[in-house]
């Protein structure tokens, strides 16, 4: 496309929409027109791969999952599809600055963090590397709320997205299908085959939404589908004639059909037993699985080849309905008999976890379950029942093990069970993360059958986290490199040839400067804090979670301060340090700690004595586009979640290809960056998994770790010098609100880890080696590339 197409095609969207031409639409107009486009674009170019791989009769991998952490979309389709200048230059002409349409995007926030935002990267790499990819999931009314800090705590508010984001969309109205909700099921056998058949279900309408998603310098464009639903059209008649308009239009059987996918779920301590919840699952499950069906049997005929041609990953257990849902419809729908179903089901499913935490296993209660959903209820109950003979014919009658290891026990619908029984691939999320999953939750289902569980340590979308977040650096690579990085990461290793060169690590430097100052004035606007860009900036930004510790980062940050105040001509090292976390809702001592920071925040920054020496930035709302202006101008990243817990980490990731320092403990994906740079390029400390193991085996009392210097931090909690106590927190760390000690073993930690934030003062010092630890890490992130961990998928998982 040239600049005069652009400029073609921008007046006529914008006549088309709003019957002016771009010179005198409104910014939204202009963003409007423009979306509309790139959409109507990404839609041609979407025709022609669908083409292709159909006549190749490619086999298709499709992506199920409750969160798609979308963020922007704009930049990024233009960066990929490589018309970022020919636009801008277009707008340009037409009097309109293009950034100030990339602020009018609205981040699609369908997800709460990193499993979300992974995901989404997912989908990118897929589409980059031209698989024949579809992600399934929820077109959510609200996204992960917006965050304000009102007197000092989170309040959420309604996340809008819609209002802005719609332009993104593509309904298909005629692509809507029938999901059911409970009733009864029949069951009788007609000439010796069993038959069933359900009756007095509610039936909610799916409507497809498509999303369009576009890879760097590919052909191929897939989409992500949004199921959104509807009441079924009905009119009562007999109302209508009574003057009752209302009740006509059912509007409570609208109401309660539509608010299915009203809302996300937040990432929550109380996981369990929500209804709307379970809806919103079989929902997606159901949806998506009908569509893959019936267009299967569209191209090939019988569903007997569906694992040749299609592969349908579970991410986490929250689409878990899919393995009772595919039996449910080959069985009842299509016909094939208990053991041809299971087959075909096993072969096409697989399965990822995210976590370890035992807590966050997903379960339903059994008779909540088998009232919404009776069918697949008695399908699940059936997996189980065969399940547990071919376990007691393997482990023997161990009563303990078959109920850990069943479907449904003790009341419990199992899902991530029904996954294990099922799927013909279970996989963890980095090397450390499968491994206790097959040594300890997984173990018995790995003695079982170990041939089923490996390993696919996460990856990122380094086009967006890198090359469109940080052009400064990408500049700067392609000058010294070439352009070979951008559609391969493991070229980024050829950086490491100027890793003694001077002048290329003061550009580094100065480019770290640059991101640092466009940080530092976006503080300056949303905290009215002005921070130096020549401090060093240590950023933690990820969900606000126990396990992930930013109480040992805000410990040692009083510590600091105290240390600061006690000797305030020492040359203490500059230091910003930059929160950003959102708690869930219900979790009331993760609101506290944001509150804490706030306050410490509020302290430290407007204490004259360490004015120059220390800040402590919380910044409002953090999301992908935020992410995308503090990643890259981050020097220290903090990874410092109690080893064992952190599945992989991929902030860990991003933060590393921008040039970031990792201080970290040995957990998830941090090993593997270990292994990459090295001791002398990372900021290591804390207990290791085996530790953690060990000691809260023999027992963990906080107190013994409780130096006099930690008390005194310790007791600012509680004196009222931060204007308010929070008791809970010192709770938390020093005993544990049930009586038992802190779980996350945070103060076991804290020694070695101010040992390590001495030792990142100690090479921030050294500039020159600083820089290098820098370009280290940028050169050695390409195994980080999603597309390396997409490419493991498709040979080792999904076949393609
Ligand atoms: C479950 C039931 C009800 C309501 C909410 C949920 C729920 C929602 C989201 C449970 C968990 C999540 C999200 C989990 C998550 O993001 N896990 C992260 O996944 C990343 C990608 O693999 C890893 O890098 C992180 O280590 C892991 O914490």
């Amino acid at each position: 496309m040239t600049k005069t197409e652009a400029i073609e095609a921008l007046n006529s969207s914008c006549m088309r929409l709003f019957g002016c031409d771009m010179t005198e639409a409104t910014d939204k107009q202009a963003y409007k027109a423009l979306c509309t486009v790139i959409r109507n674009e990404l839609y041609d170019h979407r025709r022609a791969f669908k083409r292709g791989y159909r006549e190749q009769g490619r086999k298709q991998v499709f992506y199920m999952s409750m969160e798609f952490l979308v963020g922007t979309s704009l930049h990024n389709n233009l960066f990929n599809m490589g018309l970022e200048e020919t636009f801008t230059e277009a707008l340009k002409d037409l009097n309109i600055d293009i950034r100030k349409l990339y602020a009018l995007d609205p981040d699609a926030g369908l997800g709460n963090g990193g499993l979300g935002r992974l995901a989404s990267c997912y989908l990118d790499s897929l589409t980059g590397l031209g698989y024949p990819a579809t992600g399934y999931s929820i077109r959510y009314e609200f996204g992960i709320f917006k965050q304000q800090i009102v007197d000092g705590w989170q309040m959420e508010l309604p996340d809008d997205w819609l209002q802005m984001g719609e332009v993104w969309l593509v309904p298909k109205m005629d692509d809507a299908v029938e999901v059911r909700f409970g009733g009864q099921v029949q069951e009788w056998y007609d000439g010796g085959k069993f038959k069933v058949a359900q009756h007095g279900y509610t039936t909610v309408l799916a409507v497809p939404y498509n999303l369009y998603i576009s890879g760097y310098d590919s052909k191929a464009v897939n989409k992500l589908v949004l199921w959104s639903a509807r009441s079924p059209r009905s009119i009562d008649m007999e109302a209508l004639r009574r003057g009752e308009f209302a009740r006509a239009m059912d509007s409570e059987k609208k109401a309660n059909a539509e608010i299915i996918s009203s809302v996300l779920y937040p990432e929550d301590k109380e996981r369990n037993g929500k209804i709307l919840r379970l809806k919103q699952q079989y929902l997606l499950c159901s949806a998506s699985l009908q569509t893959i069906l019936r267009n299967h049997i569209k191209r090939y005929g019988s569903l007997r080849t569906l694992p040749d041609k299609v592969a349908i990953h579970i991410n986490d257990t929250h689409p878990a309905l899919c393995v009772p849902e595919l039996m449910r419809l080959l069985m009842d729908e299509h016909d094939y008999d208990w053991d041809e179903a299971w087959d075909i089901a096993s072969r096409t499913l697989s399965y990822t976890n995210h976590t370890v935490m035992s807590e966050a296993l997903e379960c339903w209660d059994e008779n909540l379950f088998r009232e919404l959903l009776p069918r697949i209820y008695a399908i699940c109950a059936e997996i189980n029942r065969r399940l547990l003979d071919k376990l007691r014919a393997f482990y023997g009658d161990d009563q303990g093990k078959l109920d850990w290891m069943a479907v449904i026990s003790k009341g419990k619908v199992r899902m991530h069970n029904l996954c294990l029984a099922t799927c013909h691939k279970i996989n963890g999320v980095s090397a450390l993360h499968t491994e206790i999953l097959k040594q300890t939750i997984f173990h018995d289902y790995y003695r079982y059958t170990p041939d089923r569980f490996l390993n696919v340590t996460n990856g990122i979308a380094y086009r967006r986290w890198l090359c469109q977040s940080n052009p400064e650096l990408t500049a700067l690579l392609r000058e010294l490199i070439g352009d070979g990085f951008l559609k391969d990461a493991n070229a980024l290793e050829d950086l490491l040839r100027y890793a003694d060169d001077k002048t290329v690590l003061d550009r580094l430097a100065a480019i770290k400067r640059d991101n640092k100052a466009r940080l530092a004035k976006y503080i300056a606007q949303a905290n009215g804090v002005n921070v130096d860009p020549d401090s060093l900036f240590d950023v933690q930004v990820k969900r606000l979670h126990e396990y992930k510790r930013q109480m040992l980062n805000v410990l040692n940050i009083l510590y600091r301060y105290n240390q600061i105040k006690d000797n305030p001509s020492a040359p203490w090292q500059p230091k910003t340090y930059i929160f950003g976390a959102k708690a869930s809702a219900g979790y009331d001592l993760a609101k506290a700690i944001i509150a804490l920071i706030v306050a410490v925040s509020n302290m430290v920054n407007s204490d004259p004595d360490v004015r120059d020496k220390l800040k402590v930035i919380f910044v409002e709302d953090y999301r992908v586009s935020l992410a995308e202006i503090i990643i890259p101008a981050a020097e220290i990243s903090e990874q410092i979640s109690i080893a064992g817990k952190e599945a992989s980490g991929t902030g860990n990731m991003k933060f590393m290809i921008n040039g970031a320092v990792t201080i970290g403990t040995l957990d998830g994906a941090n090993v593997e960056i270990h292994d990459q740079v090295g001791d002398e390029n990372m900021f290591l400390f804390g207990m290791r998994a085996n530790e953690v193991q060990e000691l809260w085996r023999r027992g963990y009392d906080p107190r013994a770790y409780i130096t006099p210097d930690l008390q005194r931090v310790l007791g600012m909690l509680t004196s009222g010098v931060l204007g308010q106590r929070f008791d809970v927190i010192i709770d938390s760390l020093t005993t544990h609100r049930f009586g038992v000690a802190d779980a996350y073993m945070t103060l076991a930690d804290f020694n070695d880890y101010a040992r390590a934030q001495r030792d990142v003062d100690r090479a921030y010092a050294d500039r020159d080696r600083f820089n290098r630890m820098s370009l280290v890490n940028i050169a050695k992130a390409g195994i980080f590339s999603a597309d390396r961990s997409v490419q493991e998928y498709a040979r080792n998982i999904w076949n393609l």
